[in-house]
């Protein structure tokens, strides 16, 4: 049997003295390169320096120091099947190990780092160590944070050794801490390529920032934009990879000029709405809401007919998205209409651009068939706050007929409970709080983003008015419930009489009552749609 070490190279060498003692007593005898076995020597621990192990010296100035077959071999070899070979070339068992890498994220964050700094931070020989440790896991454990230290020699002094569990869990750390590593360095790097091939980078790090090809290794940039949300936010657009489903972000563009990253995230949030329903369907949005939503047995045109009656004033400028094959009728009705800064559809027929051409700046969007609505793969969704980093399930949530619950004396029509599941899957996409207005499935007022529901009611019941739209006999949906009963009273006085909302409020019963005293069926999807 060879011998067997435990090897300690760590950048930040935060409790690597305890630990390492934590290990001598355990039996372990240590391998360390320079600076860590200088500290572990000024603190009176018996260590053998790398280079002193292997009979090469650290050389190139660092560069290379632990890049030798002893230390690989000894980290790698599989016990049992690799014992001969091992013995052969007198490579010791190396079986725990320590590494923490060159402060790639501490130098380049420093105002007047070079690009030579960089590079030299730029670590090799340790995240080798580190996924050779953690690819051999079967056999040896990896540490990449001192915040492990301790967990580590309790496990080692109760038991003796590792068990299989710790050393897979130290495995995946691993693994994340040297993607993470990699990742950082792509995106920092990434950020300064030349714009000109024929430019090398310079060695002023801070010279050229760009937006980098990839990020987080996850998306690719699919395009620098002229700016971000306003004219001084430099942008760009990154598809995610592996991005089948239609989408924005998978779409071709046919005609226009380039997108804008507003046009973008409103194209984004007309298609996703859109997708909600099986039948023929417009939806307009402006500033990230859908301003206009119709379906129609009858096609896209009556939808878009429909749709844009509910807010024309608000559709000016707007994106407008369609479930199904763009024809020539509905392009020409939209472009001597109105002003439309995108159109989407899964496809378009002949003839859509010549008449879509004839009128500047029209960007047209083919985006292929859209997935069948039940059947979406739920992705990830990201919100950037400072410092970190929301991440949730996408909001795919969708209730049918046979979820809701009817809460008041009066139940809906067939008819009603139609709009309510109209209104409702219009509602998802409006930000929060959100009201819809509708009836014969298109939306006559939508209220949008304000601080209380009741006053996106008010909001919704104005916009219906100002469209010259009768509210009497409509539907309203809510986002979320209805804290109080003036909600309902509004709408009642408004002409709804119909409601469709999550429930859960503490005063259901005094909006159940609310309800009941109007006349109003009210029914309760169990399920919530915020948007924010
Ligand atoms: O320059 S390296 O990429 N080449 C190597 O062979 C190597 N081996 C360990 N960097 C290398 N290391 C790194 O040195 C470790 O990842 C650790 O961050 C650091 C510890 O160096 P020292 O013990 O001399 O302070």
């Amino acid at each position: 049997m060879t011998k067997s070490y435990a090897l300690l190279s760590v950048s930040d060498k935060t409790d690597i003295v305890e630990f390492a003692k934590g290990l001598v007593e355990t039996g372990f005898g240590i391998l360390s390169t320079g600076g860590t076995f200088k500290l572990l020597k000024d603190n009176g621990i018996e260590a053998i320096e790398v280079s002193a192990h292997t009979g090469f010296p650290e050389m190139m100035d660092g560069r290379v120091k632990t890049l030798h077959p002893k230390i690989h071999g000894g980290i790698l070899g599989r016990r049992g099947t690799d014992d001969g070979i091992m013995q052969e070339h007198g490579i010791d068992r190396i079986d725990i190990v320590a590494v923490n890498l060159y402060p790639f994220a501490a130098t380049v964050a420093k105002p007047d780092v070079t690009m030579s700094d960089a590079i030299e931070n730029i670590d090799i020989g340790g995240p080798a160590m580190v996924r050779s440790a953690a690819k051999n896991h079967a056999h040896v454990g990896i540490i990449t944070s001192p915040n492990d230290y301790q967990t580590v020699l309790d496990e080692l002094n109760s038991h003796g050794a590792l068990s299989h569990s710790t050393r897979f869990d130290l495995a995946v750390k691993a693994f994340e801490h040297t993607a993470a590593y990699d990742g950082m360095i792509a995106s920092w790097l990434g950020a300064r390529l030349p714009k000109d091939d024929s430019a090398a980078p310079s060695d002023d790090a801070t010279a050229t920032t760009i937006f980098p090809r990839t990020f987080n290794s996850q998306f690719t940039k699919a395009q620098d934009l002229r700016y971000g949300e306003n004219p001084h936010q430099s942008a760009a657009f990154y598809v995610e990879s592996g991005s089948k489903e239609a989408s924005v972000a998978t779409a071709r563009q046919l005609q226009g000029k380039e997108l804008s990253y507003n046009n973008i995230a409103d194209t984004d949030a007309a298609l996703e709405c859109v997708k909600s329903f099986a039948k023929p369907a417009c939806v307009i949005v402006k500033h990230a809401n859908p301003c206009g939503v119709a379906v129609s047995l009858d096609g896209i045109l009556e939808a878009y007919n429909l749709a844009y009656a509910t807010d024309p004033e608000s559709a000016f400028g707007g994106i407008i998205a369609f479930n199904r094959p763009l024809d020539v009728d509905t392009a020409r009705a939209i472009v001597e209409r109105q002003f439309v800064e995108v159109i989407i559809a899964p496809s378009i027929e002949d003839g859509v651009l010549e008449v879509t051409g004839a009128k500047k700046n029209v960007r047209v969007l083919v985006c292929g068939e859209l997935p069948s609505i039940d059947k979406r793969a739920a992705q990830f969704d990201f919100k950037r706050v400072n410092g970190g980093l929301l991440v949730q399930d996408q909001d795919l949530g969708m209730v049918d007929k046979a979820d809701l619950k009817v809460v008041t004396d009066r139940a809906p029509s067939d008819e009603e409970l139609d709009d309510l599941i109209f209104a409702w899957k219009v509602a998802k996409y409006v930000k929060s709080n959100a009201i819809v207005y509708a009836k014969n499935r298109q939306t006559i007022g939508v209220g949008a983003g304000q601080m209380s529901r009741v006053n996106s009611a008010r909001i919704a019941a104005i916009k219906a008015e100002h469209a010259g739209l009768i509210v009497e006999g409509a539907v309203m949906a809510s986002d979320a419930f209805f804290p109080f009963r003036d909600g309902i009273d509004n709408a009642a006085a408004a002409g709804i009489k119909c409601i469709i909302q999550p429930g859960g409020s503490m005063r259901d019963e005094e909006v159940i009552a609310a309800a009941n005293e109007h006349g109003i069926a009210m029914v309760f999807t169990g399920m919530r749609h915020f948007r924010h």
